[in-house]
């Protein structure tokens, strides 16, 4: 029997958004309702990810070119060796962050059609949710949770990246905004319902893959 490919479901946003609490409420509800589902996210905790991380951190330095091409090996590693599979065997996968993260993030300094030509051979999202929060709120947020400060967390260059968010929900296909300045559950509500829409077949099996990844 052939089993259909599992949604590929993304969440987007600026940090602090809140995409990695809606990334979890969905897992929780999709699988209350009987299906398996893998949280993942980008940059990945793999080879490529980690030298990100130090990237991110301000540990190490490369220019802005190199970093976007980091980003793209990564993701392309990530859905070769982890999404495909799982998709494949049944499992709905949950990105926190995709390319649009590279669009809306390394397009402050590289042209936005070389880093969708470099994310090019990047499969397509089922459904990619923007979790839209204003700046000043998300800053307020990463403040509480840590102390030191990442590239891309100065308020400035927060608003452009949630202009270039706004321009890519109109643009890109299966791409919804959601207005994440409201509690939790409100903003869950809104996904779970556009989730709904998708109509994912149930897949029936004995035990889980999962643990044998
Ligand atoms: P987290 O704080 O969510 O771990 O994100 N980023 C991420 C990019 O600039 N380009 C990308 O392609 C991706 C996937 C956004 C870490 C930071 O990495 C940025 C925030
Ligand atoms: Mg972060």
């Amino acid at each position: 029997m052939e089993t259909k490919r599992m949604p590929f479901i993304v969440f987007e946003g600026l940090d602090g958004s809140g995409l990695s609490t809606q990334s979890f409420e969905l897992k929780k509800w999709l699988e209350k309702k009987g299906y398996e589902v893998y949280l993942t996210k980008e940059p990945t905790d793999g080879l490529i990810g980690s030298l990100i991380r130090g990237v991110l951190r301000k540990e190490l330095e490369v220019d802005a070119k190199t970093l976007a091409l980091l980003f793209a090996a990564d993701r392309m590693l990530h859905i070769n060796n982890t999404i495909l599979d799982l998709l494949d065997k049944g499992v709905i996968v949950i990105s926190d962050r995709y390319r649009l993260s590279s669009y809306a993030f390394q397009s402050l300094e590289v042209d936005i059609d070389w880093l969708k030509g470099i994310n090019e051979k990047s499969i397509t999202p089922d459904l990619t949710f923007i979790i839209d929060t204003p700046p000043f709120i998300c800053v307020k947020r990463i403040h509480t949770q840590r102390f030191h400060v990442e590239l891309y967390e100065e308020i400035d260059k927060l608003e452009k990246i949630r202009e270039i968010y706004h321009e890519l929900a109109k643009e890109e296909s299966n791409t919804f905004l959601i207005d994440g300045n409201r509690p939790i559950k409100s903003v869950s509500a809104d996904i779970f319902k556009k989730v709904n829409e998708l109509k994912i077949s149930k897949v029936s099996r004995n035990e889980s893959i999962l643990p044998f990844l």
